[in-house]
């Protein structure tokens, strides 16, 4: 396959046939695949700010989130415009060219999203890049956000349909698939993905790549995260994922959607170097920056620029504004 052949009609036999490669075929197929599309040794880094905290309504059998579960999350309301624009500017200090928020809502109010608006046009005001995860979305909502110059949403699809059901009960497969829907018709890039070592088969895994690669237009950004287990929610103790099988997905999302970012997401603490640089390897270019992910630690900052050194590996810098500052540039 090149380059220039982005599918939408993959069969689950052809992505579970892709995954049953040998590993070094695989993997070969997939870095080749990346070298036609991406400079190989540059990643896309972002860092992520939780903007409001835990009491979330929905019940994410992963997440710390959930006011289902008591998992001694510390609660926080949504954060001051201030603070936002203080830990952007350290993130862009550090090396970061897109900022993401994250709030931990089912939906947000219309009130809610005045502030984050405000917030999306002061991470612009840096000549960062935005993203924001804010559940789901009413139309107006997402046209809001599209007239904000918001560069990407972020609206993970999780795991399977199939599989779905043991994970999440409050929201449907099809209420993602939805909001995902407006938000791409408001010209918004979306970040979808989903996570890994949830107690899923590869035929899930198989499963969720194909829901990814067959939407109408690929996730332009598709974070792969290993499950971080989080005590007192209801995958805590989930058997671990052999590392091997995460670089394999990594290589299958490359495959499948050769012209996207895939995310190396969630759960990079727990991995070595080593199968860092592998995954890598199998086509992932982008990669959560700054030694906190929502709730969670990611690796600090200093392990990441060793790790890149080591590799001779760079971060990507952003060369042009983004839409709004763009926009406004015209003017
Ligand atoms: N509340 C919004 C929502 O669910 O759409 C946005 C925030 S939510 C925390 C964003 C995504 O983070 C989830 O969809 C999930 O894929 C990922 N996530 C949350 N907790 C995680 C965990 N413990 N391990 C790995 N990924 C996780
Ligand atoms: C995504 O796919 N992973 C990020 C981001 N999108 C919002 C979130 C990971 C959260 C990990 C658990 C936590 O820190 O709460
Ligand atoms: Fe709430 Fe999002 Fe966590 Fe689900 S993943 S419980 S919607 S914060």
């Amino acid at each position: 396959m090149s380059s220039t052949d982005t599918r939408h009609d993959w069969s689950q036999k052809e992505i579970e046939a892709l995954l049953d490669l040998p590993f070094n075929d695989l993997v070969f197929q997939a870095q080749s695949i990346h070298r036609e599309n991406f400079d190989p040794n540059t990643v896309q880094v972002s860092t992520l700010l939780s903007i409001k905290t835990g009491t979330c309504s929905e019940d994410c059998g992963y997440c710390s989130q959930s006011a289902k579960y008591n998992t001694e999350l510390e609660p926080e309301k949504l954060l001051p415009l201030d603070e936002v624009i203080k830990a952007a500017q350290a993130a862009k200090d550090k090396g970061a060219t897109r900022f993401c928020m994250g709030a931990a809502w089912r939906n947000p109010s219309d009130k809610n999203l005045d502030s984050v608006i405000d917030m999306i046009e002061a991470v612009h005001g840096l000549n960062m890049e935005s993203c924001v995860t804010l559940g789901m979305l009413t139309q107006e909502q997402a046209k809001r956000l599209g007239d904000s110059g918001l560069n990407y949403y972020n609206h993970n699809l999780d795991t399977s349909p199939e599989f779905y059901g043991n994970v999440i009960t409050t929201r449907t497969y099809q209420d993602r698939l939805d909001t995902i829907a407006q938000v791409r018709a408001q010209g918004i890039n979306i970040c979808s993905g989903g996570i890994l070592g949830m107690g899923e088969s590869r035929k899930d895994r198989a499963s969720m790549l194909r829901e990814l690669c067959n939407l109408p237009q690929h996730p332009d950004s598709v974070p792969i995260n290993m499950l971080v287990q989080v005590e007192g929610t209801p995958l805590y103790g989930t058997e671990e994922l052999d590392p091997f099988e995460f670089v394999r997905i990594v290589a299958v999302a490359r495959i499948l959607m050769p012209k996207s970012n895939v995310r190396l997401s969630a759960g990079r603490t727990e991995m070595n170097d080593e199968m860092q640089a592998l995954c890598f390897l199998a086509g992932a270019n982008s990669m959560f920056y700054g030694d906190r992910l929502l709730t969670t630690d990611n690796p600090d900052e200093d392990r990441d620029r060793i790790l890149f050194r080591r590799l001779g590996m760079q971060f990507e810098q952003i060369e042009e504004l983004p839409a709004a500052e763009a926009k406004s540039a015209q003017a």
